[in-house]
């Protein structure tokens, strides 16, 4: 059973349990309807969608990459206040980095446990540069697939691996629930064992000055982007990091939206 929170959590109280624990799950973040409403419309965007290319994607996963192209049912939860307000005390000017709909299908084994930071070659230890929230859009179960992570794990000296099944701890979540967690928290998707698939949305995000894993000016087109929340314009990356990084030819590269 994974220790939660309210939705009404003062901002700060959910970061220091996040900083303490690498990890923490807020209740009550998406009602019914919300959920629905983005099941169904990720089922259509998953009904294009192929499987994964590697083990670390999953065989018998699907992957919706490119998501703020596909589908608006994120458009609010990326730039909900109180994971925002988490997101200001935690990594102070960030954006998004990785937002995809992972869907992971009967059979699917679980994938390799890893720190979501650790793609930047940042020696250890650092600040936190990446935080992850998981949505889940069913009921996150021991069997189907539940994300695994470590507790603690954020804290480890460097250099310090996983070696055993005893301290990987199982993320059983309802929808409406989000898990908010550390890069540097290690984790990974859990192994499908059901006759069922099993869907969730990340929506992670990174320190403003690093590279965003996916490149959002190219993945969602300008067209769509116009349309969006001017907040929601800043995490894709039409953003600069003080005093001028992400400029375009010299401008604040909102103006490039017109
Ligand atoms: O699907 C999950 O539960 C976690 C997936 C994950 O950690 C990843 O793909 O990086």
């Amino acid at each position: 059973m994974t220790a939660t929170m309210p939705a009404r959590s003062a901002a700060e109280d959910v970061a220091r349990r996040l900083l303490d624990d690498g990890y923490v799950v807020v209740t009550g973040m998406l009602d019914a309807g919300r959920v629905k409403a983005a099941r169904d419309d990720l089922d259509r965007v998953l009904a294009m969608t192929p499987t994964g290319r590697n083990l670390f994607e999953g065989y018998s996963t699907q992957r919706v990459y490119a998501l703020f192209a596909k589908t608006r049912t994120f458009d609010e939860a990326a730039i909900d206040p109180l994971v925002l307000g988490v997101l200001d005390q935690v990594l102070g000017h960030y954006q998004l980095s990785a937002p995809v709909g992972i869907r992971i299908g009967p059979g699917e084994k679980a994938q390799i446990l890893h720190r979501d930071d650790a793609i930047y070659p940042v020696p250890e230890p650092h600040p936190p540069l990446v935080v992850n929230t998981m949505w889940p859009l069913d009921e996150f179960t021991l069997q189907n697939g539940a994300t695994r992570f470590i507790p603690g794990s954020h804290d480890w000296p460097p250099g310090r691996t996983p070696t055993g099944a005893d301290e990987i701890a199982t993320a059983v979540l309802s929808p409406g629930d989000v898990m908010i967690y550390l890069g540097s928290l290690w984790h990974g998707g859990g192994a499908n064992s059901t006759d069922k698939p099993r869907l969730g949305v990340i929506l992670e995000y990174a320190a403003g000055w690093l590279r965003q894993q996916e490149n959002h000016c190219l993945a969602v087109p300008r067209e769509v982007v116009k349309e969006l929340p001017e907040r929601l314009q800043e995490l894709l990356g039409y953003n600069i990091y003080p005093p001028f990084v992400g400029y375009v030819d010299g401008v604040h590269p909102r103006k490039v939206l017109g």
